[in-house]
């Protein structure tokens, strides 16, 4: 058993477009993931975002259940397109009447509101324009910043800048996995997204804290420790290649200023135009880091990576749905690590989770005993890492409902709450008693 602090944050979290549905609904103009799961092909199932949990209509019953899990925050997102349905000009007041109403019954639920700004769904006018591959993308991007933070400033006193800009950059930009499912298998793509939403983030910070005084600002970073396969040197280079990818090409610029040296060489031909100024910009210091954590990788040295010399390797171990393995001590030397090595101010588990085959019982319950003792032991792994000084100060488990779980469509379940999507009922799983229990008395 672990014991957390008394004042610990325990939150939930969600995205706009995984449970928001009415697309079409006060205004909101279309977003790349309207674009991409009208696409066929793109999502299992043919699943959109059009009803999803509609939380739109039910974000009253949703802080009612939120209220029942004992939780203190809630992380949501805000659709750019609700509030500005081509992406700049004139805001749409009825989409942000929609989120201050939101804000408004948090806090009257004594639920404190944590806002990400940007999880994914481009306006899809701005994507028309070269999305995130254009430079001016990020004056379009603090335009938005400036315009949400002034209308919610007042009560959102926790922002968070991007949600995994690895995973919208490189599925999005080079993969094609994501929307707006650019196939480019351009490394260059995603670099050049991943500077603008930089320069976007560093652009954005000092206009969220002008707006809204007092407020704490970070970021959401997915991250994902690297171990070699074997004690050989050529398997840690391997690894190291693969951390300075997904891990270090994010963290450096925000806390050293700069993209890590090791990669630029490797990048060489696919570097992004980086002006002057740009990394100063970028490293506009933080109040938090926002860390998601789901699972660690182990990499050989190979060929299915040929700029990072890597290949993938499967180790034995307990795996999830989405074939993630289960691994806590990953969350553990991950929030050790990035304390020693970036030293962030404050550090909140914004994501972390499992999905598994979930099953609505006869009783009338979903026992959902894998997730439960999932959270238990990342629960404990932090709280080892939190007892040896990591600064951390809140954890926010994915997802409070199922939801879209974006390719993979509704057949993916994350929720702590099961949602039946015929009926929108929403059902608490064991795991959500679990986190309810925790939450309650700060012990795992
Ligand atoms: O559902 C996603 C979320 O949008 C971002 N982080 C990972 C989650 C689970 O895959």
């Amino acid at each position: 058993m672990a014991t957390f602090p008394q004042g610990f944050t325990w939150g939930t979290a969600t995205a706009s477009y995984q449970v928001e549905g009415a697309v079409n609904e006060d205004g909101r103009g279309i977003s790349i993931w309207d674009t991409f799961t009208a696409t066929p092909g793109k999502v299992r199932n043919g699943n959109t975002g059009e009803i999803a949990c509609d939380h739109y209509h039910r974000w009253r019953d949703d802080i009612a259940l939120m209220q029942r899990l004992n939780i203190s925050a809630y992380r949501f997102s805000i659709a750019w397109s609700r509030i500005l349905p081509t992406g700049r000009g004139d805001a749409n007041q009825k989409g942000i009447d929609f989120y201050s109403r939101l804000v408004d019954g948090l806090l009257a639920a004594g639920i404190t509101p944590f806002v990400t700004l940007y999880h994914w769904d481009l306006p899809q006018a701005l994507e028309d324009e070269d999305g995130w591959l254009r430079r001016g993308i990020a004056s379009d991007f603090t335009a938005y910043a400036d315009t949400v933070s002034r209308a919610l400033g007042d009560r959102v006193k926790h922002w968070i800048t991007f949600n995994e800009p690895w995973v919208f950059t490189w599925l999005g930009y080079a993969k094609g996995e994501h929307a707006p499912g650019r196939q480019s298998n351009n490394p260059g793509s995603a670099l050049a997204a991943t500077h603008h939403a930089y320069l976007a983030h560093g652009m954005s910070v000092p206009v969220l804290r002008q707006n809204s005084p007092d407020a704490k600002v970070g970021i959401a970073l997915n991250l994902v420790p690297t171990d070699p396969a074997s004690p050989k040197s050529d398997d840690a280079e391997a690894a190291a290649h693969f951390d300075g990818y997904f891990n270090r090409w994010y963290l450096d610029p925000l806390f050293r200023g700069h993209y890590p040296a090791d990669m630029i060489e490797l990048y060489e031909p696919y570097m992004p135009e980086i002006r002057p100024g740009d990394m100063q910009q970028i490293q506009v210091p933080l109040d938090f880091l926002g860390i998601n954590y789901y699972t660690r990788e182990v990499v050989a040295k190979g060929t299915q990576n040929p700029i990072l010399g890597t290949e993938k390797v499967v180790p034995d171990g307990d795996y999830t749905s989405m074939d993630s393995e289960i691994y806590p001590e990953g969350l553990y030397n991950t929030l050790k690590r990035v304390h020693s090595e970036y030293n962030p101010k404050a550090i909140y588990i914004t994501e972390n989770g499992a999905s598994f085959d979930d099953e609505l019982t006869e009783d009338g319950r979903v026992h959902d005993d894998q997730r439960a003792a999932y959270l238990k032991a990342h629960f404990e792994a932090a709280a080892r890492a939190l007892e040896e000084g990591v600064p951390l100060k809140g954890y926010f488990v994915w997802s409070m409902m199922d939801n879209f779980e974006w390719a993979f469509g509704y057949g993916i379940r994350f929720g702590l709450y099961y949602v039946d999507y015929t009926t929108q009922r929403r059902i608490l799983k064991d795991s959500g008693h679990y986190l309810a229990g925790v939450a309650k008395t700060n012990q795992t």
